[in-house]
């Protein structure tokens, strides 16, 4: 894989923004001195505890698509560089879901990144094939799909691995490890690791019959975290659900779990006329729905009401402490009740600071 040699130029950049940032780190001239020298003998450098852990705050504080930025600073970084095996990365996955709130007695979510090792120019490093630490199935039965359809492929590359699941609607993927020398492992999360919440609905009884049910936590694997100019290719992070994520897309969309149609049947609204706007009235239905259950269960979530108005505090400390906010309005704006959140009515620099998150090139079949 073509992990790109160190470039010094971004490695000063990123070390003078931090230093001054963090005047309690002392002077950056003698730090750069030591890395200008590191590279030149080895081609990169190894980052301090305090430069990984800054640096991942400004790579989400950078995150031109995330409305949940306001709380960039209390992000939790587990330094885990010295994992090597798959057997060790897998159990470190695991704790992962545990601090961030995401196990069985959980619910407390708190924002969190595992730092796996970076790569090296020119060398093969270990890869997590999953999109989410967390994922639900989807299989592919004569046409149509049970579970999710944006997990197809994935699905169908563990049943190639010899993986077998249920076969129903909210089956959790296995964890596909793969570290250099080595073929794939497949790994069953513990169910202690996750934490689901069911979903019904504050006044309609019949929403349990759905059977409806999601993960607490997003945790997001498949982005190769850039500090200064070292690209962590294993770096999975998380905060909390914002509910729209789920009931306006996850579970609304067409190609996923597409429930207007059902929602709206079981609603008994006219959907003979687009104009009844009973796709609206379902998806409010099931926006609501998913809040309330989180909130019922005590798992953390918020509405896109609430994350709009964080996010508008961002702005306001960010301009104070004199930075510009990269943002990218197609992902800000909530899907769902856009232009009564106050995101909706502005536009926004558009930049691609570092530190930063970028998809990662490789993943899976
Ligand atoms: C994207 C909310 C924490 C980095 C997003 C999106 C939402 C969101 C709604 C858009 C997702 C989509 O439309 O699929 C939140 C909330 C958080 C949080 C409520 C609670 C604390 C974090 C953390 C990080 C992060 C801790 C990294 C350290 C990102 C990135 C994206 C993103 C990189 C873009 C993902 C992509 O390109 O697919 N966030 N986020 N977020 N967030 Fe956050
Ligand atoms: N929409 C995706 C998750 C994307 C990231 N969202 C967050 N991130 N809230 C989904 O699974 O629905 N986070 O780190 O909290």
């Amino acid at each position: 894989d073509p992990i790109a040699p160190i470039d010094p130029g971004e490695a000063e950049d990123f070390l003078r923004q931090c230093y001054l940032e963090n005047p309690r780190l002392g002077p950056v001239e003698p730090r750069l001195a030591i890395v200008r020298a590191q590279i030149a003998a080895t081609g990169s450098y190894v980052h301090t505890t305090e430069e990984l852990s800054y640096g991942a705050k400004m790579a989400w504080r950078n995150s031109s698509r995330c409305i949940g930025r306001l709380y960039w600073r209390s992000l939790v970084v587990l330094d885990r560089r010295r994992a090597r095996t798959a057997d060790e990365i897998f159990s470190l996955l695991v704790h992962h879901l545990q601090a961030a709130g995401g196990g069985q007695e959980g619910g407390k979510i708190r924002p969190v990144i595992s730092i796996f090792a970076a790569a090296q120019p020119g060398q093969p490093y270990a890869k997590l094939w999953n999109e989410q630490l967390v994922r639900y199935a989807g299989y592919r039965r004569d046409g149509d799909v049970v579970g999710d359809p944006r997990q197809a492929d994935f699905t169908a590359a563990m049943e190639g691995f010899g993986w077998r699941g249920k076969g129903d609607a909210f089956d959790i993927l296995p964890l596909a490890v793969e570290v250099p020398g080595e073929p794939v492992r497949l790994y069953e999360l513990p169910e202690r690791a996750v934490l689901e919440v069911p979903v019904t609905h504050p006044e309609f009884g019949w929403f349990a019959e759905l059977g409806l049910r999601w993960h607490a936590v997003p945790a997001i694997s498949n982005m190769r975290l850039t500090i200064g100019g070292v690209n962590y290719p294993l770096a999975p992070f998380n905060g909390w659900y914002m509910g729209s994520e789920i009931g306006a897309r996850n579970f609304a969309d067409a190609d996923r779990y597409n429930l207007l149609p059902t929602v709206a049947e079981r609603m008994g609204l006219d959907t003979s006329s687009e104009s009844t706007l009973w796709r609206d009235r379902a998806l409010v239905e099931l926006n609501r729905a998913v809040l309330w259950s989180f909130e019922k269960a005590g798992v953390r979530i918020s509405d896109h009401h609430t994350e709009s108005q964080r996010f508008m505090s961002h702005l306001r400390n960010e301009e104070k402490a004199g930075r510009q906010v990269p943002a990218d309005w197609t992902w800000i704006v909530p899907p769902i009740s856009g232009g009564i959140t106050p995101v909706f009515h502005r536009y926004y620099a558009e930049m691609d600071l570092r530190p930063n998150f970028y998809p990662n090139e490789h993943a899976c079949p």
